[in-house]
């Protein structure tokens, strides 16, 4: 009630100064002029494969060996406990992989294995049963959580594997060229713990790109609130709406913006979350290792190797200013012909609807590097229904199975470079930004029809656009 009384006095305060300068916040946005500078004063000119790993180009002084540390939080191989370094120490009892950067490769994002007997290295699953837990969360399955580790300490059993096959799906652009997409399914062997519940619900996810997730962070929430349109008042087909969740640092619920169903509300719940879901390790946000009832030698494990919290408070701390504070890679070639045709043709299809091309920080952001930035993320946090083809039947706080966060396009032209594929979405079916575009449905059908209706030529420049971020 609270929430919707603070909600309905921004949406006076903003009819209001709209009326004065007779637009709105979105239209104010798409009129600002994209620059190579992507991340604002945080953007470097750098397009090797090491492009995601820099400090912002305006990091103070004081937050460089604060960074470097967290550097070092970032890419440490944890050991069980106890181990050789009692720093980086504790991992498990159950976990998906040794470090952080083991699936967010060179600070890029993951990939899905190419077959069944491949090891989900880079993706996680992430499960649940119908029905919500405290606060809106997904409803853990019993056994398991709401996470599938495939990994676990010697002497005990991982919960079990997901293994991908792929079945292929046959189109054609409008000029009569034929595409083959890919759309994965998933079985689940070597269960350890007990039969999966009839109506379990998946989720498969690539682990996302590092950049630029501070200025994200620091994104008003009254921007979220003027870009969404939950009932599309304005006609335009596009209803982003906000993913309301538990943020567990600040005890409160909170407009989501991490993960790909916005299911994360801060940097720092993200962290301590990956920190103890994906490796095992405990924070001083999630104090304590996770084992599910039924697995006992799991809880006699976490007893054994228990020093208190695995990850101390001044190293998390630096954890989180090190995802503050990378730098987002420039544009390159923005003055390409093909590539100024590209931005025409993004905006003409609708794109940027939902790739909303600028966003802007004041100066409530929590480090002075990200105050007051004007910067180019191509996204508007926001969730989108996405169609049937993407469903995965899995709600996340306020998302359904068909919505997802709208994905970020900064840095998505270096993706071969820093990870040596192109793969996109969610979970990783598209094998280049094409087959990304061809999956578009639901709100989103428009744009991709546009894009499938485009000549050869225009579909080029397009890409050539995408490829330049
Ligand atoms: C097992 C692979 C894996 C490991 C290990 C891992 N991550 Fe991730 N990470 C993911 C996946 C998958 C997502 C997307 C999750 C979702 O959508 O719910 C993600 C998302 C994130 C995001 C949000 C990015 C965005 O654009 O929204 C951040 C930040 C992050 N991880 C940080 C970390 C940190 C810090 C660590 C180490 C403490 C870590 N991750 C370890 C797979 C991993
Ligand atoms: C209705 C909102 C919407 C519109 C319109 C839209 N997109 Fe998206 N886009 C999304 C969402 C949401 C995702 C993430 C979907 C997923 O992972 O399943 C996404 C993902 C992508 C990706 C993959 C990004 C990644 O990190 O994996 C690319 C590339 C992309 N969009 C390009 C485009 C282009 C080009 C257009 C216009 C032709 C477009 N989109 C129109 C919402 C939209
Ligand atoms: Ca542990
Ligand atoms: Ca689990
Ligand atoms: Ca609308």
């Amino acid at each position: 009630m609270k929430h919707a009384l603070l909600f309905s006095a921004a949406t006076v305060a903003l009819s209001f100064s709209a009326a004065a300068v007779a637009t709105s916040l979105r239209d104010e946005l798409l009129a600002i002029p994209v620059t190579p500078a992507l991340g604002g004063d945080t953007t470097r000119p750098i397009a090797t494969p090491e492009a995601f790993t820099f400090a912002a180009e305006n990091i103070k002084p004081m937050n460089r060996p604060m960074f470097a540390f967290g550097n070092q939080m970032f890419t440490a191989e944890w050991t069980p406990a106890p181990g050789p370094q009692p720093t980086t120490d504790g991992l498990g009892p159950m976990f998906n992989r040794e470090s952080c950067v083991a699936c967010h490769v060179q600070n890029g994002r993951g990939k899905a294995p190419d077959g069944p007997n491949d090891l989900m290295d880079t993706m996680l699953m992430r499960w649940s049963v119908p029905g919500e837990a405290e606060h809106g969360a997904p409803k853990p399955v019993p056994g398991y959580g709401d996470q599938l580790q495939d990994r676990a300490l010697d002497g005990l059993k991982p919960e079990g594997r997901a293994r991908v096959t792929w079945s292929e799906v046959k189109g054609a652009y409008a000029d009569g060229t034929p595409y083959t997409l890919r759309t994965p399914s998933f079985k689940y062997t070597d269960l350890a713990y007990g039969n999966l519940p009839k109506d379990i619900m998946s989720s498969p996810r690539v682990a996302n790109p590092m950049v630029g997730l501070g200025l994200l962070e620091s994104v008003p929430a009254s921007t979220l609130e003027a870009l969404a349109d939950p009932d599309d008042k304005d006609g335009d087909g596009i209803s982003g709406r906000i993913n309301t969740v538990w943020d567990a640092p600040s005890q409160s619920l909170k407009p989501g913006r991490f993960g790909w169903k916005a299911n994360v509300a801060s940097l720092s719940h993200q962290n301590a979350g990956a920190a103890r879901g994906d490796m095992g390790i405990s924070t001083p946000v999630f104090v304590a290792d996770v084992c599910e009832q039924g697995q006992a030698k799991c809880f006699e494990y976490a007893k054994k190797a228990d020093q208190g919290i695995e990850m101390e408070d001044s190293f998390f701390e630096r954890l989180n200013i090190y995802m503050h504070l990378l730098a987002v890679p420039q544009q390159r070639g923005a003055d390409r012909p093909e590539v100024k045709r590209g931005e025409v043709l993004f905006r003409g299809a609708g794109c940027a609807s939902c790739h909303m091309p600028t966003l802007k920080t004041d100066d409530t952001a929590p480090f002075a590097e990200l105050k007051n930035q004007t910067f180019h993320p191509f996204t508007d946090l926001l969730l989108h229904d996405m169609g049937e083809a993407l469903n995965d039947n899995r709600p996340d706080f306020m998302a359904s199975g068909s919505e997802w966060r709208t994905a970020p396009l900064w840095g998505i032209g270096l993706t071969q470079t820093v990870n040596g594929h192109t793969h996109f979405l969610h979970d990783g079916r598209a094998r280049n930004i094409a087959e990304a575009i061809l999956w578009h449905g639901g709100e989103a059908e428009a744009a991709k029809e546009k894009f499938r209706s485009m000549p050869k030529a225009e579909r080029d420049d397009l890409l050539a656009f995408l490829n330049s971020l």
